[in-house]
């Protein structure tokens, strides 16, 4: 017979993880017009499946121990297939291992539920001790490809140094996401990748990557921002030249390093990129995402890259595992133009905005390009404020911005 406090327990338990996950998210109000945020996060550590932390067997578990912990849920990929908005987590147990496993949702922004399985990501015969930040690419050739971090000790580390790593990109393949085909890790000449991004479309007939060259585990060092490049297999693939298409820069918002973050998404204007940027600050890291667009046809020409972040952590996003951090690595371009971003906070949990392409292009293309200065900051500003200043008709009437007398005049 089930003892009380184990069937009181797993009863609110259980009660508890359904309210969770039937929760219906609410659009923030007023938003900047950009994007708009969603009141609660779609996806925690206490989303994952009881099943996985909790052995339900009163016999071996009496006292209905969690067995297996769960961290955080961040950082996912994502894609939508047969209708079913799709997020490949990076999932991090107490034993600090990340590890991918997928949740669905049928409306993208709630009610997103875990696959009952955690991927079971096949190795390449190297040590790998690490595997996260999963980049889902839907490739023209008719794969799914996988890329992601993949980290070990580096061999060369003093044994008092249990720290130095080495992560570098590997590269999967599936049709279902649940069968992977494992393939080489990319070959570059950087001792150091993270943030490598597969595009969906070949480039003259090759492979077309995203890379982030960086020459120590944490610094980028030499890494000059995010690179491109190609190669001719992807069952082996080597990128020889990396060309850098976004560089960091000084007191920007990626002036220590960048990464792209999920495959960019074409547009009749060019290709959208989403990437995070890092600055140095007293606190540490901060990261935030910013964009960029690339030509339609000249995949290392930026043609539009608006000033600043497009999101920063704000509210309990700043706090978590590795605080004020935000960090994307999916997001969802649905067919009516509607776009899903999926972004993590702080290493610990997932987050969903949503705004459209046409949103979006507006915003690469009126957004002021960064100054690179304070006169520079200012003048944009200032540019604004002149366009917003009323209307004083000389034979009399002032007339707000807006007002068609106003508009009128604005449009001489
Ligand atoms: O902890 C913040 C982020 O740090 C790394 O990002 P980057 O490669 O740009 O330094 C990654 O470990 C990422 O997962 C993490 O969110």
């Amino acid at each position: 017979m089930m003892n009380t406090l184990f069937g009181e327990r797993l009863a609110a338990l259980n009660q508890q993880y359904e309210q969770l996950v039937l929760r219906t998210n609410e659009r923030s109000m007023p938003g900047n017009g950009i994007f708009f945020r969603y009141r609660y996060p779609v996806l925690t550590a206490g989303h994952t499946p009881l099943f996985w932390r909790y052995d339900l067997d009163e016999r071996s578990n009496p006292f209905l121990m969690e067995r297996f912990g769960i961290n955080g849920v961040f950082n996912a990929g994502a894609i939508k297939l047969d209708d079913r908005y799709i997020m490949m987590l990076r999932v991090e147990g107490w034993d600090r291992k990340s590890f991918f496993a997928i949740a669905e949702s049928p409306n993208g922004i709630d009610h997103f539920r875990f696959w009952d399985s955690p991927v079971h990501m096949p190795g390449t015969g190297e040590q790998e001790t690490n595997i996260y930040d999963i980049r889902l690419t839907q490739h023209e050739d008719g794969w799914i490809y996988g890329l992601f971090c993949t980290e070990k000790r580096d061999p060369d580390a003093l044994p008092a140094d249990q720290s130095s790593a080495i992560a570098q990109c590997g590269i999967a393949r599936t049709k279902d996401l649940v069968a992977w085909e494992r393939l080489a890790n990319l070959e570059t000449a950087s001792p150091q990748q993270r943030n490598v991004v597969l595009h969906s479309e070949f480039v003259d007939g090759q492979y077309a990557f995203y890379t982030r060259p960086q020459d120590g585990f944490i610094n980028a060092g030499s890494g000059g921002g995010i690179g491109f490049g190609l190669s001719k297999s992807i069952t082996h693939a080597v990128v020889e030249k990396e060309t850098i298409i976004d560089p960091r820069v000084y007191h920007t918002v990626n002036e220590a390093k960048n990464g792209l973050g999920p495959a960019p998404i074409k547009t009749r204007l060019g290709w959208l990129h989403l990437a995070h940027g890092v600055r140095n600050t007293a606190a540490g890291l901060r990261y935030t995402l910013y964009t960029f667009m690339t030509d339609l046809h000249d995949l290392t020409r930026v043609i539009y890259r608006p000033g600043g972040y497009l999101i920063a952590p704000v509210g309990e996003e700043r706090v978590g595992d590795v605080s004020n951090v935000v960090f994307s690595n999916g997001w969802i371009a649905d067919d009516n133009g509607k776009v899903f971003i999926y972004y993590g906070s702080s290493d610990t949990r997932m987050h969903v905005a949503t705004t459209t392409i046409e949103q979006l292009l507006d915003y690469m293309i009126n957004t002021p390009a960064d100054g690179l200065d304070s006169a520079g900051s200012v003048n944009n500003l200032q540019q604004i404020i002149d366009k917003n200043k009323p209307y004083i008709d000389p034979r009399g009437g002032v007339y707000l911005p807006d007002s068609p007398a106003w508009k009128k005049e604005k449009t001489k």
